[in-house]
């Protein structure tokens, strides 16, 4: 008889936060937020005291969220901020008036990068099928693996949790299900340091109780649309027959939202760790004017466009589409893409591209955040020679992410760790 299929999803608590609780120690149990994109305040706290080991830095010398000016937003947080209301993708000035006393560290992504390579080889080492779904998460596939059926899948989440933390100092969660989707949501779960097993007879009593946002996939838009129809949860979508939601939401979405909330999905691990997008952004020191500004504009523009076409050469992808985001001085965020009949990886083309789909964007406000991202990636040894005229002929996907629920998830993953927040 075939085992049971069991898929766990593991991600990492509080990843870049507690990354910095490894090397300042002092700081656990404290309110600590990652943000505002810089090294600085704490290269000048190393500086000021060059002889001394991290540790032994007094807590009192750190800089704190209330002295923080600056126009970052955070990253992430320590569960002790997390008690304030503070979260990822918060401006630092909201979460200052939240927590002034939290003390606030810039990212280190070479760190990041360093810790997401050794929690996932320690994972490889117990179980070799293992999908990369960005920084700080991984699918691990546990149906023929040693233990990965006690306790449905408990045996096998305690003995990597472990295998983690002894490797690298850090906590993960692990949900454990009958498929990814399931698992994704388990994870959540029992966070921080926790495990969660979910059966297929756990639907009822621990799905359909949440609400419709917790299905990876459903994002703020869809559920803004599912709510006005009276769906608030997953057990309500679940009761809605498909025919109605595909008159609401078209043909896929509709039939993959009553798939989703019958807990349905089967989707395998996929081994490959190739990345889902790239991106680059920027926050502005100051509000930017799409008019008066247009210089300034510009240029970040095409920084951004040729830092992003540098990491595509770096890591050896050429992408299909090519899309931008920006965020509003009222925080409101709008995103566009466009999808190319070839795959590029010319800097002139991509700001081409980015410039198009910032024509399709609404510039009467002043801006923040500029970001640009490259997705549909290809390893780009894997093309045949693309000429430049290849591709640059457009196909106007009239791509509104925002207006669309896609079936596929709206937050895509955490992808390198020097791509922020797309
Ligand atoms: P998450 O796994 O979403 O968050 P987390 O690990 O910080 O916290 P949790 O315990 O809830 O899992 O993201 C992983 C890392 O990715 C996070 O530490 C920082 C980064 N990140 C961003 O850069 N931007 C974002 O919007 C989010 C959500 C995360
Ligand atoms: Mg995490
Ligand atoms: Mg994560």
């Amino acid at each position: 008889m075939r085992p049971l299929r069991r898929i766990a999803h593991l991600d990492m608590d509080a990843f870049f936060a507690s990354i910095e609780l490894l090397r300042y120690p002092q700081l656990k149990g404290l309110p600590v937020v990652i943000g505002g994109g810089r090294r600085k305040a704490d290269e000048a706290l190393l500086a000021a005291q060059p002889a001394r080991d991290p540790r032994f830095i007094p807590v009192a010398d750190f800089p704190l969220l209330k002295d923080y000016v600056g126009r970052g937003v955070i990253t992430t947080a320590t569960y002790a901020a997390r008690q304030f209301g503070i979260g990822s993708a918060m401006g630092m000035m909201k979460a200052a008036r939240l927590c002034p006393q939290a003390i606030v560290l810039p990212v280190d992504f070479d760190e990041v990068r360093k810790y997401s390579r050794l929690f996932k080889s320690t994972i490889l080492e117990i179980a070799p099928l293992m999908e990369d779904r960005g920084v700080d998460e991984v699918y691990i596939d546990f149906t023929d693996v040693p233990g990965g059926q006690r306790e449905g899948g408990r045996v096998l989440a305690r003995l990597i949790q472990k295998a983690i933390t002894e490797a690298t100092g850090l906590t993960c969660s692990v949900g454990v299900a009958p498929n990814k989707l399931l698992a994704k949501m388990a994870s959540e779960f029992n966070k921080p340091n926790g495990i969660s097993i979910v059966h297929e007879e756990d639907l009822q009593g621990k799905i359909w109780p949440l609400t419709c946002r917790k299905i990876n996939g459903i994002g703020p838009k869809a559920d803004e649309k599912l709510a006005t129809l009276g769906i608030q949860t997953i057990g309500e979508l679940a009761a809605q027959d498909p025919s109605f939601l595909i008159a609401k939401f078209g043909k896929a979405t509709g039939a993959w939202m009553h798939e989703v909330a019958w807990g349905r999905d089967d989707r395998p691990v996929v081994t490959s760790s190739e990345p889902v997008s790239m991106s680059r952004e920027t926050t502005f020191e100051r509000d930017l004017h799409a008019v008066r500004d247009k210089a300034a504009l510009g240029a970040i523009f095409t920084e951004l466009c040729n830092k992003l076409a540098m990491d595509l050469a770096r890591k050896g992808y050429a992408a299909k589409t090519i899309g931008i985001k920006l965020r509003y001085d009222d925080f409101r965020i709008a995103t566009r893409d466009q999808t190319l009949d070839g795959y590029t990886m010319d800097a002139k083309t991509i700001r081409q591209v980015a410039g198009q789909c910032l024509k399709r964007i609404p510039l009467d406000k002043k801006l923040r955040l500029l970001g640009v991202r490259a997705a549909t990636l290809e390893k780009s040894e894997h093309l045949s020679k693309i000429s430049e005229k290849d591709t640059f002929q457009l196909s106007n996907r009239a791509a509104d992410q925002a207006n669309n629920a896609q079936a596929a998830p709206e937050r895509v993953a955490n992808e390198s760790p020097g791509d922020q927040l797309f």
